[in-house]
């Protein structure tokens, strides 16, 4: 996606200009993927500009850090009012907003634990991830030949930058081979997650998505699908899923930030039952826009108005 200019750019407690907002060479993320970043959308809604599950994004965040036992120097309290000041400060109405907690400059070498924590937020206009066409008719994926990594080799449920290398090969992979997206299996077979989105198949009228043992990120867009899903009657099962199960069902999307809901017509060159999006992924994908832009009483717990 090729970035469009907006002005400003949040970096450590200030607002900086788009094109000053660089850091030096030796910073000590770029060089070992020491980073952890979360991926959030505001949308128009007649209440104006708001930023979807935003403090849940930011707890997230916050949870990676732990992990890799970042100290992040500012509270999410901050964090939301910093996200926001910068919507507005770029006047925009809908836009993709991207907090990062980086290891800076000052050490090099492996221990991460010596290097100044920054943090960052920069917004900008993303469209649909995959493209119009795969929202509306769906996308044609790849079970990748790259595996997901194993708990204990990298942590899935923490966004961490350096982990997203193992996407970027399966998406390499996928898109030389002329697909639109790739799912990545775990060490022991099962479906986890797409190269950055959750997963669902449906047979049968019933719901499926792989469990977070499986090794997948706890999407909240994921999280939003399944409480749409079930207030609307649907079943929803949290399972171990086999590439076959994919291959076999009557419908299946991707949940993402960056993606929304994009329906999945075709796994490895299977068409699968709906060819093309299927009438359940419709009506979640049509109800979660709906839900985003304000328009479900019901959800509005949801919204974090920007003005
Ligand atoms: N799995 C992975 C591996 C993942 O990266 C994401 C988000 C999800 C699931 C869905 O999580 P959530 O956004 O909370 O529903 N991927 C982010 C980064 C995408 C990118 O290309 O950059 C996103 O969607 O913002």
């Amino acid at each position: 996606m090729a970035l469009e200019k907006v002005d400003k750019v949040w970096m450590d407690g200030e607002l900086v200009d788009w094109d000053r907002a660089t850091v030096h060479v030796l910073t000590h993320a770029l060089h070992y993927g020491t980073g952890v970043f979360e991926g959030i959308r505001c949308y128009d809604t007649k209440r104006g500009p708001a930023v979807f599950r935003l403090r849940d994004h930011l707890g997230r965040l916050f949870r990676s850090a732990q992990i890799y036992m970042m100290e992040i120097p500012y509270s999410i309290d901050e964090l939301v009012v910093a996200s926001k000041a910068l919507i507005r400060a770029n006047g925009l109405r809908e836009c993709y907003v991207r907090p990062l907690a980086y290891l800076g400059f000052g050490h090099m070498g492996l221990n991460p634990l010596l290097a100044p924590v920054n943090v960052s937020i920069a917004v900008w206009k993303w469209g649909a991830y995959l493209g119009e066409d795969c929202l509306e008719n769906g996308s044609r994926v790849q079970i990748s030949s790259w595996k997901r990594h194993d708990p204990n080799i990298i942590p899935a449920n923490a966004k961490a930058t350096g982990q997203y290398v193992n996407s970027g090969l399966a998406k390499i992979e996928a898109v030389k081979g002329g697909y639109d997206e790739a799912i990545m299996l775990n060490p022991h077979g099962y479906v986890t997650d797409g190269s950055g989105e959750n997963v669902f198949i449906v047979k049968d009228g019933v719901l499926f998505t792989p469990p977070t043992h499986a090794g997948i990120l706890e999407g909240f867009t994921r999280d939003t699908v399944i409480t749409i899903a079930r207030d609307r009657g649907y079943e929803v099962r949290e399972t171990d899923l086999v590439r076959s199960d994919l291959y076999t069902a009557d419908e299946a999307f991707f949940t993402g930030t960056a993606a929304e809901v994009t329906p999945i017509r075709e796994i490895d060159d299977r068409r699968l039952g709906s060819n093309g999006r299927g009438p359940i992924t419709k009506e979640l994908q049509q109800t979660f826009f709906a839900v985003v832009r304000g328009e479900i009483p019901e959800y509005e717990r949801w919204l974090d108005l920007v003005e």
